[in-house]
């Protein structure tokens, strides 16, 4: 494999520390050399004054970032390697808690996909930029794993939330750029044909403020539409409160939300409603710490590989869950 480009590029022009996650093919998926990148780059940022903001986008037209390089940790699972799955997730947490200290505007510029570690490094940012291209989803339960780097601080805190971020959490739910600002994962509408010049301006000015002035309001979307039936059904408490609300409901979205409930893992349903609702309670370093312990347990569940596999590696779309797992035991309780 070449190594004549970084699969993270970072640079200072002027006052900006300009990242750009750079393996395109990959949708720029979270690899560990990524995750070293980052934490290097925070790391001699954050107490540099000649940096005054810090710019993240991804290569390529597709993706921000997909998020974590899962097909490389099920083989890590797969050959016991656990030491290399415990490093990749810790220092990708670290990296998630770097962010979110940062002394500085954050920018990440979101003109695509932005999936799982994607969100993991730009929502505890300051500044969450989308575009009409831009797709963003907690999809982890459909892999058997759970709402990490992170948002089980962030999802139980949007607005209408218990609800709100169980939807997303629960069922992958795809939002475009404008829902993503809808449900408060995302905080500036910019068009996608004026990321040029505010990507120009940012990096001529130095200045955050920048940001607003290029930010439009978002067009109307469906989170707004569907708020209060997602607040009825993703709050009605456990996973059979929830299923019952959406039975009553009697909509088509209530039926596709049913169906993907029941498509996903059951393990990971599980320990997704149980980890918002202790990540309600917590602060972000609790929960970054109660998520590497799940990250310990669950990778060793048969449906974490399974689901990696049926999604990612043959994708068939149909993985063969086992059953729930003792949910105390997979905590570290
Ligand atoms: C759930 C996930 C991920 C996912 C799909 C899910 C994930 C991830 C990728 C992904 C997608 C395309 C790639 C790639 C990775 O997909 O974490 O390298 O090219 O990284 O349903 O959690």
């Amino acid at each position: 494999m070449s190594t004549a480009e970084p699969s993270l590029i970072r640079r200072r022009e002027g006052a900006v520390g300009h990242l750009t996650m750079n393996r395109p093919r990959a949708l720029n998926a979270l690899d560990l050399a990524m995750i070293d990148g980052f934490a290097e780059a925070i790391g001699a940022w954050r107490e540099d004054p000649a940096v005054r903001l810090v710019l993240l986008e991804g290569a390529g037209e597709k993706a921000f970032c997909a998020g974590g390089d899962v097909r490389q940790v099920r083989s890590d699972v797969l050959a016991g390697d656990t030491a290399a799955v415990e490093a990749f997730f810790s220092r990708e947490y670290a990296v998630n808690s770097g962010i979110a200290t940062f002394p500085k505007p954050w920018i990440s510029l979101i003109d695509g996909i932005c999936m799982g570690g994607g969100l993991g490094v730009s929502v505890h940012g300051s500044h969450r930029v989308v575009t009409e291209h831009a797709l963003l989803a907690m999809p982890e339960t459909a892999i058997a794993l759970f709402p990490d780097v992170g948002t089980s601080y962030v999802l139980p805190r949007l607005p209408g939330s218990p609800g709100m971020g169980l939807w997303i959490a629960l069922t992958g739910a795809r939002l475009k750029g404008a829902e993503a600002v809808e449900a408060g994962l995302a905080t500036h509408f910019v068009p996608r044909a004026k990321l040029p010049a505010l990507r120009q301006a940012l990096l001529e000015k130095g200045e955050a403020g920048v940001v607003d002035e290029f930010a439009e309001a978002p067009p109307p979307g469906r989170v707004t539409a569907l708020r209060p039936a997602i607040e009825r059904c993703f709050g009605a408490g456990d996973r059979a409160a929830i299923e019952a609300a959406l039975e009553a409901e009697g909509t088509d979205w209530a039926r596709e939300q049913l169906a993907t409930l029941r498509r996903v893992s059951p393990t990971s349903v599980a320990v997704t409603i149980e980890l918002l609702r202790r990540g309600a309670a917590q602060d972000l370093p609790a929960c970054l710490e109660q998520e590497l312990i799940l990250t310990r347990t669950i990778t060793q569940h048969p449906d974490f590989a399974e689901g990696v596999r049926a999604v990612l590696v043959d994708k068939d779309q149909s993985p063969r869950w086992q059953p729930v797992g003792d949910l105390r035991r997979l905590f570290g309780d």
